[in-house]
């Protein structure tokens, strides 16, 4: 049976170092809006796999039945005021992506434990001085956000040593890992050394990483000033709050991937404290290749009344 016809609208240019979403969507027909294809209509095309779209777009999909999302987060795509109402989006999950952010985490937590920026800034100056560098055993990283990304990465944080807490909005039960759910925000803060965001964005989840925050966060006898560590989105965080807290000490370092606007200006003060870990949003990019493979897999399982996976809850926003 022919496959039926998937609408792009994504712009790969920098996700396909590495493959062509082709290699993934096993030759389903592909009507790639962002290389400027345009058919003469669209009616019949039912799946659309968007990151960016023109305001026109979805007026020209009269049988439009499923979107999805080229990223794990939504954010983008849901505030698009082009965006039709009720049709069902589904979210990009795959180990690809989760392995990357796991990756990224895990690195940041050891960067800091490590003291990776006080090690290369005495080789830059021919300096042997040593750092204390207490074990992960003894700093509790708590990750705010424990869906799939944040799940993933409290274990292989705890595999690593790190003792581990989680908070989200319901309550999770995870081996090992003590939960909090949204109501104990300030418990789970006084206990946590390192804090990790991987939480959407959201009305709920907007500047939520800023000075009261911080200035609860657990202190660590030998490394006294807390870190903040953000692979979320960067509206969560308040770049002010987290300038004026590395300035004076209230945090110790951070790493971020995300930023309130990005690229990040050029005139940010976070590109100034030695102690800043900063990435162009490159912490977990999807795989082109996994996310055709993805979208394939859905669409058959769809197509053979299996329902859709990992689809946004559109009153929750994530
Ligand atoms: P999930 O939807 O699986 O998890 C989201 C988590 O956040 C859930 O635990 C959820 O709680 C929690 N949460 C949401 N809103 C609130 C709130 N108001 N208060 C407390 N907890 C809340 O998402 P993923 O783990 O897959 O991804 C997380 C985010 O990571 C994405 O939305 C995206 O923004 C970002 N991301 C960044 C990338 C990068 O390269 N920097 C790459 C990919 C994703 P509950 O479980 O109770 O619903
Ligand atoms: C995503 C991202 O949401 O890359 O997948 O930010």
């Amino acid at each position: 049976m022919d496959k039926s016809t998937l609408l792009l609208s994504v712009d790969f240019t920098a996700a396909e170092k590495l493959g062509s979403i082709h290699d993934g969507l096993d030759g389903r027909p592909v009507v790639d809006w962002s290389k400027g294809e345009r058919p003469d209509s669209l009616a019949g095309v039912k799946y659309a796999l968007v990151w960016e779209f023109d305001n026109d777009l979805f007026d020209q999909m009269p049988d439009l039945e499923v979107i999805f999302s080229a990223g794990a987060g939504v954010d983008k795509v849901l505030a698009n005021p082009a965006l039709p109402k009720g049709i069902p989006i589904v979210r990009f999950v795959d180990a690809s992506l989760t392995t990357r952010m796991s990756e990224w985490i895990c690195m940041q937590c050891l960067n800091h434990l490590r003291q990776l920026r006080h090690y290369q800034n005495a080789q830059a100056q021919s300096v042997w001085d040593d750092a204390p560098q207490p074990q992960a055993s003894e700093v509790t990283v708590g990750i705010m956000g424990m869906g799939v990304l944040g799940q993933d990465a409290g274990r292989k944080l705890k595999a690593l040593g790190f003792n581990v807490i989680g908070w989200s909005r319901t309550q999770k039960n995870i081996d090992g890992i003590e939960c909090y759910d949204e109501t104990r925000l300030d418990e789970f803060l006084s206990q946590s050394h390192y804090l990790v965001g991987l939480l959407p964005l959201t009305e709920g989840t907007t500047g939520i990483f800023n000075r009261e925050v911080f200035s609860k966060l657990a202190r660590h006898p030998v490394l006294p000033s807390p870190i903040f560590i953000n692979g979320g989105r960067g509206k969560s965080q308040v770049e002010t709050d987290i300038a004026a807290c590395l300035e004076d000490g209230t945090l110790g370092g951070v790493s971020l991937d995300v930023f309130e606007s990005e690229p990040l200006s050029a005139d940010s003060p976070l590109w100034h404290f030695e102690n800043a870990h900063l990435y162009p949003h490159v912490a977990a990019n999807s795989d082109v290749i996994a996310l055709g493979a993805y979208v394939d897999a859905q669409i058959i399982r769809y197509e053979a009344g299996e329902g859709l996976e990992n689809l946004v809850d559109l009153k929750l926003g994530y």
